[in-house]
């Protein structure tokens, strides 16, 4: 797959789209992202709550994202509480838990005739692997696997409202269930923890679990989606695998650069400033657009290439500086159990059908992942 970004790129350096009549100038160069990223004082992430995300979700939410749109220094010290929290995953009883969820949605598929990867697979792994993340029963998944892909999106409605309220309305009742009768689930850490010599409120607490719902939803599903598609066209990576599972965590961080699940990320400029020649006037937006820096040709050889075993691979497909993706360690984990499975149990998966998930970005159309595929997973003769 070629980079719809890469002419723009190599000559200027920016791309421009619109979002509901608030221009986005996009940085499409890995150097620009990177110094962008690390300069929080002319490009915030602390404005107003949804602005930075594109689509921008301003009208659908007035809870600020913690520790995601909060700038230094206070960002470090929200980030302090939960860090430790999300680096669970690296435990190995959580990793043994992941991989009992996942080898059980694997076996099924794999008795199946034909199946859609993200209804009936993908989004049901990503829902029962955030059970472990937040701590809470596993019969929790089956409400959230009822929301669809994305807690803010639904199909032909890019912004839907009264979907963000029912998540903003579960939140509350959890939270409320959690100060009556804390547990050793998140919501419950959440509540017992310390800020600037006060408890977290709970509007701050709501902050934390609205991004947790949120950011690693449709992200991890079209990271595992992709990656069967290209399993399926790839069996020969599969068997290599299979035969080097040390080299799964490379592979991971390949898909990963590669696909950018998440195609790019804005920031609100504070000051009138210029960035490839380009001028930009304070309170305008700019996006770090990991999708185009993933690519970037100055950086990466055969960019466009998947190498499953890529040594040097400095991507920002989990963001970078001090925002970087704080449920990178779930999502890798989740990553790595997946393809370790696949590689144990697939030979080969046949694509039956598929819908491609085209972004639309202005002059760009990006493809991130897929509305459907049907497919067929083909068992190794044990
Ligand atoms: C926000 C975002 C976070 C946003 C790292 O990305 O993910 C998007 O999918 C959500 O819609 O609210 O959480």
């Amino acid at each position: 797959m070629g980079c719809p970004f890469a002419a723009a790129r190599q000559e200027t350096g920016i791309g421009k789209m619109d979002d509901q009549n608030d221009p986005v100038t996009m940085l499409l160069r890995l150097k620009d992202v990177r110094k962008t990223a690390h300069n929080y004082k002319t490009f915030q992430s602390g404005a107003v709550p949804g602005r930075i995300v594109i689509p921008s979700e301003v009208s659908i939410r007035d809870t600020r994202q913690i520790p995601f749109e909060v700038d230094p220094p206070e960002h470090g010290e929200y980030r302090g509480l939960v860090e430790a929290w999300f680096k669970r995953p690296l435990e190995e009883a959580y990793t043994s838990k992941l991989t009992q969820q996942i080898e059980n949605a694997l076996d099924e598929a794999l008795s199946k005739n034909s199946l859609e990867v993200i209804e009936e697979m993908m989004l049901p792994i990503q829902s029962r692997a955030l059970t472990l993340l937040l701590n809470t029963p596993y019969k929790e998944a089956e409400t959230w696997i009822s929301w669809g892909t994305h807690v803010f999106r639904s199909e032909g409605e890019a912004l839907d409202a009264d979907k963000a309220n029912v998540l903003y309305d579960y939140i509350d009742k959890e939270f409320d269930k959690a100060a009556q009768n804390p547990s050793d689930d998140l919501y419950s850490a959440l509540l017992n923890s310390d800020f600037q010599g006060r408890k977290l409120n709970k509007e701050e607490a709501k902050g934390v679990m609205v991004l947790t719902f949120a950011g690693g939803r449709d992200t991890v599903i079209n990271a595992l989606t992709n990656t069967i598609a290209y399993f399926a066209e790839h069996p020969e990576s599969l068997e290599r695998l299979s035969k080097e599972p040390k080299v799964i965590g490379n592979t991971v961080e390949e898909l990963v650069r590669y696909f950018s699940p998440l195609t790019q990320m804005g920031r609100v400029v504070t000051e009138d400033t210029s960035v490839c020649n380009e001028n930009i006037k304070a309170d305008s937006r700019v996006s770090l657009c990991w999708a185009s820096a993933n690519r970037d040709e100055s950086v990466f050889e055969n960019a466009n290439d998947v190498i499953i075993d890529r040594k040097l691979n400095p991507h920002v497909g989990f963001g970078f500086s001090h925002h970087k993706c704080l449920g990178a360690t779930h999502a890798r984990q989740i990553m790595k159990v997946f393809i370790k499975a696949l590689s144990q149990k697939v030979d080969r998966i046949e694509i039956l059908d598929h819908k491609d998930n085209i972004e639309e970005l202005g002059e760009f159309k990006r493809k991130v992942g897929f509305h459907s595929l049907s497919v067929k997973f083909h068992s190794k003769k044990s």
